[in-house]
């Protein structure tokens, strides 16, 4: 069998995106650790794969897919049993609403606190500037409407565990290493961030993703 190949940074949360939706559904892969700080993403050998010059892809027996999301959507369409991606019309409706809601409106927010206090100290050695998280920090300290959702039933799509719940997990790591507890204040999302966070695929946060040959 030909393992899948991961092109990514382990310590990235679009890179852990891919990794969590592996273990989840026991995938075995091998992470090739692409450089971002030396700008191996930009390359003209890496370009041919990714175009647009970011991290992850994979390499799926010679079938080469980017951008996080459309790659964890395929494994999880690899992997119907697991029903990360309900196919139940009306179910599968919901769980793309909760997928929307990430990508258009939780993403954004948390992209720019994640660049502020991670990434431009990491990458440019500054000191992050906390008035520009501000903002964001504001926005998010609310979930007054993932409180209502979750009120209502175990997971952001249903009672069932789907990718709309993986999708936000990649992120929220940095929020309480930033020193916000958005996380926990509401109970109800407190409740759904402490069940998710004491599933095993979650250890790849701490370490960061690495090659799992085996589960
Ligand atoms: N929407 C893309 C975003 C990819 C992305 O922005 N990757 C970041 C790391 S999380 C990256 O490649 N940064 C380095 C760069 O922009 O050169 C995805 O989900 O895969």
């Amino acid at each position: 069998m030909v393992i899948l190949k991961l092109y990514g940074a382990g310590y990235t949360s679009c890179t852990r995106r891919v990794a969590t939706v592996l273990h989840e559904l026991k995938v075995p892969f091998e992470l090739i650790e692409i450089d971002v700080k030396k700008g191996e993403q930009k390359t003209p050998a890496y370009l041919e794969k990714q175009p647009f010059g970011k991290i992850p892809y994979i390499a799926d027996d010679g079938f080469i897919l980017y951008e996080s999301r459309a790659i964890c959507r395929y494994i999880a369409a690899k992997h119907p049993a697991a029903g990360f991606i309900p196919s139940e019309p009306k179910a599968h409706a919901i769980c793309e609403q909760m997928t929307s809601a990430e990508f258009a409106s939780f993403e954004p927010l948390v992209a720019l606190i994640l660049r502020e206090t991670f990434f431009k100290p990491m990458m440019l050695g500054t000191t992050a500037d906390l008035t520009v998280v501000e903002e964001p920090l504001a926005i998010l300290e609310n979930l007054a409407a993932y409180d209502v959702i979750l009120g209502k039933q175990r997971y952001l799509a249903g009672d069932v565990l789907t990718l709309a719940d993986l999708f936000h997990l990649p992120h929220v790591p940095y929020l309480a290493a930033g020193g916000s507890d958005i996380m926990t204040r509401k109970p109800n999302v407190a409740r759904w961030y402490n069940e998710l966070i004491a599933r095993p695929y979650f250890l790849v946060y701490e370490g960061g993703v690495k090659t799992t040959t085996a589960y």
